[in-house]
C-alpha cells in the first residue's frame, strides 16, 4: 500500500510531543461561532481568563480567527474566536467567513453562541454546522438580562431547531455557567499531546494585539461607517527592558474619514491614542510609547492585495 505523505496542514502536533506529557493528556480545538454581537469574544476571554479579543457593542468587531490557548498540566484547549457570520458584501467579509470555515474544519468541539435577542432571520449558521461532525454546544448568552420565562422560551425554541444539541444558558459577561462549558469541553477533548508550547497564550503575535486594541478604541469613539472603514497596522514594535515603542498606521477609505478620525486640532485621535496606550500597558505589563499616523487607502475592503497586506489572507 502506498504511504500517504500529505501531512495535514492544521492539527500538527509538536515535535517529540511525548516528552514529558502524561499518556492521557488531552488537547483539541474549540471553535466559537455565531451571528455578530452575540458575545463570542466575551466568551473566549472568559474561557481563557485573558483579555485577548476586543469587545465592543458594535456588530462585526472581530475580523480574524483569534486563538486563545488554555493550558493545564494534562490538557490544552485551543479556543478560536471568529467573526460573526454574515452575508459577505466586500472581499473583507469573504475573508472573514473563510476564517470561520477554517475554524470549523479544525474543531473538536463547537460552541455555537446565540443570545436572548437574536432575531432568527437566517439559518446560515445552522447550514454551516451541518457540514461538520464535531459535537455542538449551543449557548444562549446574556441571560443576565432575561425577563421572566425568557430563558425557558428561548431554550425551547432552540431545542426545536437543533434537537441534537446540548443547550446551556450562560452569561459570558458575568461568568455564569462557564464552568459547565469547560467541563463538557474537557469530556469531549480527544487524548492528544499539546499542539502548542505550554506557555503560549495565542497564535497571534504581540503587534496583532496592539493593533486590535487601537481598533477597539476606534470602534468605541466613532460612529457610522468610520470604524468599519478603518484598519490598523503596527509597523514598528521595539521592546526594551522598560518600554515598548510602537508606530501604528491607521488606514481609512476616504479623505473625509481621515478628517473625522483626527478631529479638530487632533483631539479625537489623541483620545484614541491615550485610551489605547492605557490598555496596551495593562496588556503588555510595560510602559508603552505610541505614535499614530492616519493614511488613506481607497476602498481597501474591496481589494485582495490590500487585504493580504493587512493579514486577511485570501
Ligand atoms: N449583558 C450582557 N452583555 C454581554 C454578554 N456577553 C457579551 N455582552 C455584550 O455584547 C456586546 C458584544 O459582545 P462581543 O463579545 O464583542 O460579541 P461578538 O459575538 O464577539 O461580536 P462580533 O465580533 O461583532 O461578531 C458587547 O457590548 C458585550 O459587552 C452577557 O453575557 N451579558
Ligand atoms: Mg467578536
Amino acid at each position: 500500500m502506498e504511504e500517504n505523505n500529505s501531512a495535514p496542514e492544521n492539527n500538527v502536533p509538536l515535535e517529540n510531543p511525548d516528552n514529558g506529557y502524561p499518556e492521557n493528556h488531552k488537547a483539541g480545538y474549540v471553535s466559537i461561532i455565531g451571528k455578530p454581537n452575540v458575545g463570542k469574544s466575551t466568551l473566549m476571554n472568559q474561557m481563557v481568563g485573558e483579555r485577548l479579543s476586543i469587545i465592543t457593542s458594535k456588530a462585526q468587531t472581530t475580523r480574524h480567527r483569534i486563538m486563545g490557548i488554555l493550558n493545564g498540566p494534562d490538557y490544552q484547549i485551543i479556543y478560536s474566536d471568529t467573526p460573526g457570520i454574515i452575508q459577505p458584501k466586500y472581499e473583507l467579509h469573504k475573508s472573514m467567513m473563510r476564517f470561520v470555515h477554517s475554524s470549523l474544519e479544525d474543531a473538536d468541539v463547537i460552541l455555537f453562541v446565540t443570545d436572548l435577542f437574536e432575531q432568527f432571520e437566517e439559518d446560515d449558521v445552522i447550514q454551516k454546522l451541518k457540514r461538520t461532525e464535531a459535537p455542538i454546544l449551543l449557548l444562549i448568552n446574556k441571560v443576565d438580562l432575561a425577563k421572566a420565562n425568557e430563558v425557558e422560551e428561548k431554550t425551547r425554541e432552540w431545542q426545536e431547531r437543533m434537537p441534537d444539541c446540548r443547550i446551556i444558558p450562560i452569561s459570558a459577561l458575568q461568568g455564569l455557567n462557564i464552568g459547565q462549558i469547560f467541563d463538557t469541553i474537557l469530556e469531549e477533548m480527544p487524548q492528544h499531546p499539546p499542539y502548542f508550547p505550554k506557555d503560549e497564550l495565542s497564535d497571534k503575535p504581540e503587534r496583532f494585539f496592539a493593533a486590535e486594541i487601537i481598533r477597539e478604541k476606534i470602534f468605541l469613539n466613532y460612529k457610522k461607517e468610520v470604524p468599519y472603514s478603518t484598519e490598523v497596522a503596527v509597523i514598528e514594535f521595539k521592546e526594551d527592558e522598560k518600554i515598548i515603542r510602537m508606530r501604528a498606521e491607521i488606514y481609512v477609505e476616504r479623505r473625509t474619514q481621515k478628517g473625522i478620525l483626527i478631529g479638530k486640532g487632533g483631539e479625537a485621535l489623541k483620545k484614541v491614542g491615550i485610551q489605547a496606550r492605557k490598555d496596551m500597558e495593562a496588556f503588555f505589563g510595560k510602559q508603552v510609547h505610541l505614535e499614530t499616523f492616519v493614511k488613506i487607502q481607497p476602498d481597501w475592503r474591496k481589494h485582495n492585495t490590500q487585504l493580504n497586506r493587512f493579514g486577511y489572507n485570501s
